[in-house]
């Protein structure tokens, strides 16, 4: 669907909830999934991609019960999984499928997974390969490297696996599987990805050690089932972040924003471009912090953003170069080729995208180079290509681009933000 905005010339004012973090909530379904007894998990994401991890879990068994942002699980542990009788439909769920191999791996049950176009084309063998060596027999298109994939789980062996990747998902399938491995099960990483299923799974009573960028994890534990509070997505939060730094005479409260110290990159970089932006009300439920922010528009400046960081803000880039779009001199942004591996090759959706509006910004090898302050964006006929991440910042890129925008495909939204318009009409004055 074409949506057409024209937000130019308004203020953001006001205080938003956002929907709960993605990662939280598919880990909260899985794992309520294989443990023992009922799980309930409260500010649920009811985003599409979690709603596949939902059917997919159901196809196996599951009872799972979802009133809005409410949701029980009846686990009955791993045994209770069930061969299921259909195709698992992971949408356009990287989380769900490559964590759903991992579960599955251990397991005596034959399952075939398949998404959307956006999912067929992302990269399987960063997982298949890893958990083939485990002892899982994975077969797929291109010798398992794109769905449609199918895996016949089995006992496993434990690994130790050194990741030429800082892939949280990557990490995450490996532990799964190591549940069911024999022995230790690490996994180290080149930098450290988001660490949601480690803290997840120790509050599930799984015992996992972590030292430096490797984590560890004994097979044969089981999950015990608990009560799940989901933080507010920093992800979704970061559109409302950057629309407060950069629209004029704005100010804007995002309640109870996770801020995981993984995932906070975006704070770090808004601070070092100079944003007056406030931390406030810390709190901790199953060893994840959470916040209130408060954001106002500020006068930014141009950084380099590299190394360690990108992954803590990986999913950020995409509204990280609208931000510098807005900061006085360039930004680079570099080590950052896992972009190209996103629901779209985000380097180049990013670079295509704002490029239609006036923005001075060049693609590189690993990342993008944006010059700031190059005159006022202006509204164009421009295209989400079915990115959740690209449509949203777009939308936000209408509250600076002068006349009419015309957003293609906004219904890719769905998938992390179904209340994302919602928002903008609400703090738009
Ligand atoms: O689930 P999916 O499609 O991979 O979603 C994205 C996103 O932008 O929402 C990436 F495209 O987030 C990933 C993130 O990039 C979610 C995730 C997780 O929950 O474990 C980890 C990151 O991916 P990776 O490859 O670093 O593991």
């Amino acid at each position: 669907m074409m949506k057409k905005v024209n937000y130019f010339n308004s203020t953001l004012n006001g205080e938003i909830h956002v929907p709960g973090d993605k990662s939280i909530s598919h880990r909260a379904v899985m794992f309520g999934s294989i443990a023992n007894g009922t799980t309930t998990v409260e500010h649920f994401l009811p985003g599409e991609d979690c709603l596949s991890t939902i059917s997919c879990f159901e196809k196996m068994g599951v009872n799972i019960q979802r009133n809005g942002e409410s949701v029980t699980i009846q686990g009955n542990g791993f045994e209770g999984l069930l061969e299921p009788k259909e195709i698992l439909d992971v949408g356009n769920s990287g989380t769900t499928t490559r964590l759903i191999l991992g579960i599955l791996a251990g397991l005596p049950l034959h399952a075939c997974l398949i998404g959307d176009a956006s999912i067929a084309k992302r990269p399987m063998k960063r997982v298949t390969n890893p958990l083939r060596e485990m002892g899982a027999k994975i077969d797929g298109r291109e010798d398992g490297q794109f769905t449609p994939i199918s895996i016949r789980g089995g006992s496993l062996k434990g690994l130790t696996y050194q990741s030429p990747v800082a892939s949280a998902q990557v990490k995450s399938a490996i532990l799964l599987a190591g549940l069911n491995g024999e022995g230790i099960t690490t996994v180290t990483e080149p930098h450290q990805s988001r660490d949601h299923t480690e803290r997840m799974l120790k509050a599930f009573g799984i015992d996992v050690q972590v030292e430096g960028h490797s984590v560890s994890i004994e097979g044969g534990q089981s999950l015990q089932a608990t009560s799940v509070f989901v933080p507010g997505d920093i992800s979704s939060a970061a559109f409302f972040l950057v629309a407060g730094a950069i629209v004029p005479n704005s100010e804007i409260v995002l309640k109870n924003v996770g801020i995981n110290p993984s995932r906070i990159g975006i704070i770090e970089v808004l601070e070092q471009m100079g944003a007056n932006i406030k931390v406030e009300n810390k709190r901790e439920e199953n060893f994840e912090p959470f916040a209130d922010l408060t954001i106002s528009t500020s006068t930014l400046k141009g950084i380099e953003i590299s190394g360690d960081v990108i992954p803590r803000l990986i999913d950020e880039i995409p509204i990280i170069a609208l931000l510098a779009t807005q900061a006085e001199g360039m930004t680079v942004i570099k080590d950052a080729s896992e972009l190209k591996v996103k629901e779209t090759n985000r380097i180049d959706t990013v670079v295509n995208e704002l490029s239609k509006l006036g923005a001075v910004i060049e693609a590189t090898d690993d990342g993008m180079i944006i010059h700031g302050k190059k005159g006022t964006l202006r509204g164009a006929e421009v295209n989400s290509h079915g990115d959740h991440r690209i449509g949203m910042m777009l939308a936000i890129a209408s509250l600076l681009s002068e006349g009419d925008m015309f957003i293609e495909d906004t219904e890719a939204i769905a998938v992390s933000y179904p209340t994302f318009f919602e928002h903008i009409e609400k703090l738009v004055k």
